[in-house]
């Protein structure tokens, strides 16, 4: 008999026909007020669910007693309550590596545009208001040759290290929970403390994974201790920074830009506060969204489902302890 598993996110064909070879599958193309009632239905047999953004604590898995497998298409996983999946013996994976460099552009991309001020002199463009030579009052600032402090160097961070190494010269500063070694050889990169990165580096980019440890970790503090001219870029999840002291801060002149591809709440509401500034740069939380890596995501993930329903360790597991208790 095949296990029985939910999807809940809309995927590409080819990953839904394997995931159908190996599995007897309910599909939903998403999860709305229409949807729920019947995917908490379907939960009650589910040995297996996979798809995105879902929150996965207690409550949801006091209705799914059969789950064995629960595949989260995205690396982080902050959706998930890992204490609860784990203490239930049920194994999460999640779709590392994958993503890194698709990332990775996102994320230098949104560091340019709010440097250079792109979408400002698109809209200005666009709008007809390209009247004459564009003066100082819309020159942007240098990326090449600047310092760029990276917070959480893991795989995303390292793909932003790179490009910014050998492609525009920048010296590296990074926070990280432990020292990376790879990292410190292949880019030069620094090890500083949170503070004295905030302190040193002309731009800032935080990647690390939402935690409980990392919650606001960027808030008034640290944007006081900031450089005036520093441009701050959110590549991690919204709630590491404290998004008020961020609007205080840019209100304020403490720093001079921000690009953010993450929002506390998202979608961010239309009234946000930084929706309406011009040293502003958003992006609606599509650090991995290309075709090719959001389906090298989807088959990552689709593959650790049925390695873990088969009773094997998927490469990905999260909590590789929990594949020890079920053997
Ligand atoms: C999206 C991400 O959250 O992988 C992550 O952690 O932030 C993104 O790729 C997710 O994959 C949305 O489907």
């Amino acid at each position: 008999m095949k296990p029985k598993v939910i999807v809940y996110k809309k995927i590409d064909t080819t990953v839904l026909a394997y995931l159908s070879e190996n599995c007897e599958v309910t599909y939903f193309e998403t999860l709305d007020s229409q949807s729920l009632p019947s995917f908490y239905q379907e939960l009650k047999n589910a040995t297996g669910i996979i798809g995105s953004g879902l929150k996965v604590d207690a409550k949801l898995l006091d209705l799914a007693p059969q789950l064995k497998v629960i595949s989260n298409i995205s690396v982080g996983y902050d959706n998930l309550d890992m204490p609860e999946i784990s203490k239930r013996n049920i194994m999460a994976t999640n779709t590392p590596e994958v993503l890194n460099d698709s990332v990775a552009d996102t994320i230098f991309g949104l560091l340019l545009a709010t440097a250079r001020r792109m979408p400002e002199l698109n809209q200005l463009v666009k709008s007809g208001g390209w009247t004459a030579q564009v003066g100082e009052g819309l020159y942007g600032v240098d990326v090449h040759h600047k310092k760029l402090g990276i917070i959480g160097m893991g795989g995303i961070g390292s793909a932003i290290a790179k490009r910014a190494h050998f492609g525009f010269d920048m010296p590296i500063l990074y926070h990280n929970r432990s020292r990376n070694t790879e990292a410190e050889q292949t880019f030069q990169a620094t090890y500083y403390s949170l503070e004295e990165l905030c302190q040193q580096a002309d731009f800032i980019c935080l990647m690390t994974p939402l935690t409980p440890n990392t919650v606001k970790l960027i808030g008034e503090k640290e944007f006081k201790l900031m450089k005036k001219t520093a441009i701050f870029v959110n590549g991690s999840r919204g709630a590491t920074v404290d998004e008020d002291a961020l609007v205080h801060a840019l209100q304020n002149g403490e720093i001079l830009a921000a690009g953010l591809d993450v929002f506390a709440q998202e979608p961010v509401s239309p009234d946000h506060p930084l929706l309406g500034m011009d040293n502003v740069v958003t992006l609606p939380h599509i650090g991995s969204a290309t075709h090719e890596t959001r389906l090298k995501m989807a088959n990552l993930a689709a593959e650790s489902l049925v390695i873990g329903l088969q009773g094997k360790m998927p490469q990905t597991l999260i909590n590789q302890e929990v594949f020890a208790e079920v053997q």
